[in-house]
């Protein structure tokens, strides 16, 4: 098969819909495959950065647009017995396709791939290749007419287009409702036979390794049988391809004591070649890990707990969600998945969610999953919305869930596929029973379709219906006996501290809101002055009363901050510390408590979100917060009522730990601190709690640390009700390899101390922060960066230098 690339060479043009004056578009502009139109127009400079200020609103008028990509390319036309496919690997969305003035057909599926056949539409000259995008929100809206209103959140009929959900506006995202060529495109020439299509299933038995590929194969009737020949860690399975048209051939190759694939933290993450032949040309090839994956939902006396099992190890999870790392996902590299992953990897994660509101990620994202050792919990892209089940969307949406399971098939990161976000809890519990008037919702796919799609084509990869759920669809799905939980009240309605009085089998979700860095939302926001109040401000903040709940949330723990520099600090600081709480009391329950997933690792354009790496890359107080929490060996403070505190020791590693945990107890404005120590016995993956006395003195607090696990601090008191002594500490900034090296000794309880360093020094990122010292302890950041400060004092002070202390009145 000969494959030609046809991604340049494009132009773009506007077809309808109304254009504001001031913008003048040209009759064609260059036009970038895979791309988008909001892309392309930036590009020509047509357009104002989508991101930017309040540009959202100022674009809207492209949501209403219709466009036209055009290519005119060269090829030979086929030769007698050659077959020639066109093949979109991606359209965004609603799409009309011609060759030399013949309609090769329409689309309307983001997820799908689609092939033509053209051998016969080909011409020895010049080619034309036209494809004209209609408004994705008009179809939406026209099919909501014809076929009734599906329920869904935030401000778009979503549900209506096979279109990536998060494109329509979500409550961390702007609307963009892009259109375009969003994936390659290419010719594929063939003759005799052909391998059309490629699925694997990987799985252990025992010590043996067995990757069962399925090679979907077409044969003209005449040509000579072929052979397949797959290869496997240096061994090889061959069979003959001999059916005339399309069948499908399994070559089944089996290694003996392979080295096994682990999740990170589990055992390390060994891949194998692997290559298809076709009469011994190569045609398909993958790195290939060896591993089993179960979901064990075997009931106990309390419910019945979701349950990941690698190799048959259970895994204790944690980690993050995942959401489209750009509004326009092509801008996304190879390079940039990776480093968004290292984020991960970093923060100590074993596993990332890929939410349903998105997209099914690029081979880019599975490739450093696969490496890093990251499990991926993959949903189908179903989100907060009904969906019909009749032919008009379930005729689209069958083939895209075959595509996507078999491009993903024996991928080793995959842990499970999962078959819609919050679709279950939101008929049973946000009024959609008796909006949809008995109409079919969606369940028929996630109880019925997708599980028999992954069943019969990535039969060793588990599948669960939705997140939440429970294995009974009579039950509540988000209930926190079964299954797993999305855990919301807390950030929507209650104060983090309400953690402490939930103990779901599995918390796939939970999170708390804060600000993008300062330097990134100096990029974007251009209120003068900056408030929050402020008019661009609003436009980055898309929660649902996000302001309020930032507000809520600092009033039960800070004093009022001084200005806006001190509430983006204390409103950080504040999610920070909520998923530090968060993450450290769901693992104090495991196993009980199987997965922490918090909501949501990373961004797609500069918002106050719950993210905890922002949309450019720069790591917010809450990630250094989850890898802390997320640490093998962990203590966990929290208050049990009555004047108590338990103390938990938590371990993820296989070996037993004998935790000598040393507490400490000492007043905020005190200068003294009494010690103790105990035992805390651990089992290999397992967590022990003890209970401590909390000090009575308002003042007063409580802290742990053990030689292998970083201090855990308890106060009695907010910071609001007791305050903190003012900053004092000797500070000393020296210059290091790589850049700065700033030293900081406490005379005074210093509470939460960070290096901060983004907005004076673009680019920086520093090793550490949150550390609370006592009176007399000495602890040193390390700044990165390739800037040089004009002068390094500056990152002794305020702003850069900061901690709690700088909010307490
Ligand atoms: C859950 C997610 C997302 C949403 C988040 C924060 O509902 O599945 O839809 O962005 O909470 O509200």
């Amino acid at each position: 098969m000969i494959t030609t690339t046809l991604n340049s060479g494009w132009r773009l043009s506007h077809l309808a819909g109304a254009v504001p004056e001031e913008i003048r578009i040209p009759e064609t502009v260059p036009a970038t495959v895979p791309g988008c139109v909001h892309t392309d127009l930036l590009d020509s400079g047509l357009i104002p950065d989508p991101l930017n200020g309040d540009n959202e609103e100022r674009l809207a008028w492209m949501w209403r647009c219709d466009w036209r990509y055009e290519l005119c390319f060269n090829t030979p036309p086929a030769a007698t017995g050659e077959h020639v496919e066109l093949v979109f690997e991606g359209l965004d969305t609603i799409a009309t396709i011609t060759l030399n003035d013949t309609e090769l057909g329409r689309t309307d599926n983001q997820f799908r791939r689609y092939r033509f056949d053209v051998g016969h539409l080909l011409l020895s000259g010049e080619n034309r290749l036209v494809v004209d995008f209609t408004s994705a929100l008009s179809v939406a809206e026209e099919r909501e007419r014809i076929y009734g209103e599906y329920p869904f959140v935030n401000a778009h009929p979503f549900p209506m287009v096979r279109k990536s959900a998060c494109s329509f506006g979500w409550d961390w995202g702007p609307v963009t409702i892009t259109a375009g060529i969003w994936r390659p495109v290419r010719l594929e020439r063939w003759r005799g036979t052909r391998v059309r299509d490629v699925r694997l299933g990987v799985d252990l038995e025992g010590n043996t390794g067995v990757a069962r590929l399925v090679a979907e194969v077409e044969r003209d009737p005449e040509a000579p049988p072929a052979s397949l020949a797959y290869n496997v860690a240096g061994a090889t399975v061959a069979a003959m391809a001999d059916t005339p048209g399309i069948s499908e051939v399994v070559l089944q190759a089996r290694v003996i004591d392979p080295d096994v694939w682990w999740p990170r933290g589990y055992g390390d993450q060994p891949l194998y070649d692997s290559v298809l032949s076709l009469d011994e040309a190569p045609v398909w090839s993958r790195r290939i890990g060896f591993r089993r994956m179960e979901v064990d939902l075997t009931p106990d006396e309390i419910g019945t707990p979701l349950r990941l099992k690698v190799n048959g190890e259970l895994v204790l999870v944690k980690g993050v969600n995942w959401i489209p790392d750009d509004v326009f996902p092509t801008r996304i590299t190879r390079d940039r998945y990776r480093r968004a992953l290292v984020d991960a990897v970093e923060a100590n994660c074993n596993t990332v969610r890929v939410w349903g509101g998105g997209i099914y990620e690029s081979e880019d994202f599975y490739d450093a999953a696969d490496e890093f050792g990251l499990l991926v919990w993959q949903d189908f892209m179903f989100a907060c919305a009904a969906y019909s089940e009749d032919a008009w969307l379930k005729d689209s949406i069958i083939p895209e869930a075959r595509q996507a399971v078999a491009r993903l098939s024996g991928r080793a990161c995959l842990a499970l596929w999962c078959g819609s976000n919050e679709n279950e809890t939101a008929f049973q519990d946000w009024g959609w029973r008796e909006r949809l008037q008995g109409r079919a919702w969606g369940r028929g796919y996630y109880r019925e379709i997708l599980p028999a799609i992954v069943a019969e084509l990535d039969p060793t990869t588990p599948y669960i219906p939705s997140s939440p759920f429970s294995p009974d669809p009579e039950a509540e799905a988000n209930n926190r006996t079964d299954g797993d939980t999305h855990v919301w009240d807390v950030w929507n309605e209650l104060d983090y501290l309400h953690y402490a009085d939930q103990a779901p089998r599995f918390a796939s979700e939970f999170g708390y809101g804060g600000p993008m860095a300062y330097s990134t939302l100096t990029a974007a926001v251009h209120d003068e002055p900056l408030r929050v109040g402020g008019a661009q401000l609003a436009v980055h903040q898309k929660a649902e009363e996000g302001f309020a709940k930032l507000r809520r949330g600092l009033d039960a723990h800070f004093s009022e901050p001084a200005d806006f520099r001190h509430w983006h600090w204390a409103t950080q600081l504040n999610q920070a510390r909520a998923f530090d709480f968060g993450v450290r009391h769901f693992r104090s329950l495991q196993p009980h408590c199987a997965g922490s997933l918090i909501w949501q690792l990373n961004d797609c354009w500069p918002v106050i979100s719950w993210a905890v790496v922002d949309s450019a890359g720069v790591r917010k107080p809450a990630w250094y917060a989850l890898r802390h929490a997320q640490q093998d060996r962990m203590l966990c403070l929290e208050p049990t009522g009555g004047g108590r505190v338990r103390l938990a020791a938590v371990n993820d590693l296989p070996q037993p730990w004998t935790a000598r945990v040393r507490i400490g107890r000492g007043t905020r404005h005190g200068l003294e601190v009494a010690w103790e120590e105990r035992r805390i016995e651990v089992g290999p993956r397992a967590a022990a709690a003890v209970e401590l006395i909390l000090p009575e003195d308002p003042d007063g607090f409580l802290i742990a640390e053990a030689d292998d696990a970083r201090r855990a601090v308890w106060f009695v008191s907010t910071d609001r009700e007791a305050g903190l002594p003012g900053f004092d500490a000797d500070v000393n900034v020296a210059r290091v390899a790589g850049g700065y090296r700033v030293d900081v000794t406490a005379r005074v309880l210093l509470r939460d101390v960070a290096v901060i360093a983004d907005a004076e020094l673009p680019g920086a990122v520093v090793d550490d922060m949150l550390t609370t010292l006592l009176p007399g302890e000495k602890a040193s950041f390390t700044v990165l960066t390739d800037g040089e400060a004009t002068d390094p004092q500056i990152l002794t002070t305020w702003p850069v230098l900061r901690s709690a202390n700088h909010l307490a009145s």
